[in-house]
């Protein structure tokens, strides 16, 4: 069947590719479908280290597929509309939770538009590097829909309440250096030096100690719903599983032979 993600592996970093350049990587059940199975087996992958994903052709991706007979409204009068909560049930949901319980460190490399559903994939991942062309639409609103695939939810939080309304209910183009200014991506690097720059960051997360950066990530996520004094409880926990470990072992070990590290845990 069609590859409508490519996968490359470089060293320890799976490289995830959206590829129905011709649509601007819209997203169609068959792409959700590969994306999830892509991202289920980088996990299942004790050599893969980090994920990157981006997008083939001049876009990240242009959103759910709006010609997707999953979705697409019948323009037939007395056609009953589908329900398109079965492609949030079945699709966006299982991939942005799966996104964000991934073992591992996810990079999203975004090399022009990312739209719709498409800005919160790429919102969804750990570190976002955007090149200069690069840029995000809450499109959602310009077709009489909310933000989904985790925009409610991710906006507010990255970008504050008043912004994160702004955006999601003007549903204008935001550039990509505006994204960075209002702390919505982690940086901006000219097009050209896009790819070498992500690549060069999920390598380099690659070679840190992976189950740390895991459970930093789900800190940092539980810790949004807990109050000061349970978030340090947490922490206490999680810590202490992590000083049973062998990264911890290594880390201190190499720090103190001035050497290196070579960190295991996964
Ligand atoms: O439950 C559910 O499933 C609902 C879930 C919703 C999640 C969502 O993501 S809703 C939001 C969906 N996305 C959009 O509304 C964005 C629609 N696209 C655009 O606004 C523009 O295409 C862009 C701003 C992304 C890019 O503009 P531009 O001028 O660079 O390119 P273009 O000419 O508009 O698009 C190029 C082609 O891609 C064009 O096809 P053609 O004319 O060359 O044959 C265009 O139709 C196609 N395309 C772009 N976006 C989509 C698309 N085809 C299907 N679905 C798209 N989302």
């Amino acid at each position: 069947s069609e590859q409508l993600i490519q996968i490359e592996q470089h060293g320890a970093v799976c490289l995830l590719r959206l590829n129905r350049p011709e649509a601007l990587n819209a997203l169609t059940a068959a792409l959700l479908g590969q994306l999830r199975q892509a991202l289920e087996a980088a996990a299942e992958d004790g050599a893969t280290r980090a994920v990157l994903i981006t997008g083939a052709g001049r876009a990240f991706s242009a959103g759910q597929d709006l010609a997707d007979p999953h979705v697409a409204p019948s323009r037939e009068p007395g056609v009953a509309p589908k329900d398109i909560g079965h492609m949030l049930d079945h699709y966006y949901v299982p991939l942005a939770l799966r996104l964000r319980s991934m073992p591992v460190p996810v990079v999203a490399a975004v090399n022009g538009v990312a739209a719709g559903a498409g800005a919160n994939i790429a919102l969804g991942c750990d570190l976002v590097v955007a090149g200069e062309g690069a840029s995000f639409i809450q499109a959602f609103s310009k077709i009489g829909l909310i933000p989904d695939c985790g925009g409610t939810w991710l906006l507010p939080r990255l970008v504050g309440r008043a912004k994160a309304l702004e955006l999601a209910l003007l549903g204008d183009k935001l550039k990509a250096a505006d994204a960075a200014a209002l702390g919505m991506i982690s940086r901006v690097v000219p097009d050209a030096e896009l790819q070498v720059t992500a690549m060069a960051l999920a390598q380099k997360l690659a070679g840190m100690p992976t189950r740390a950066l895991a459970e930093t990530r789900r800190a940092l996520d539980d810790a949004l719903k807990l109050e000061f004094e349970p978030a340090l409880k947490r922490e206490a926990a999680l810590q202490s599983q992590l000083g049973f470990a062998y990264d911890f072992l290594e880390g201190v070990a190499a720090f103190m032979d001035k050497r290196p590290p070579e960190f295991k845990d996964r």
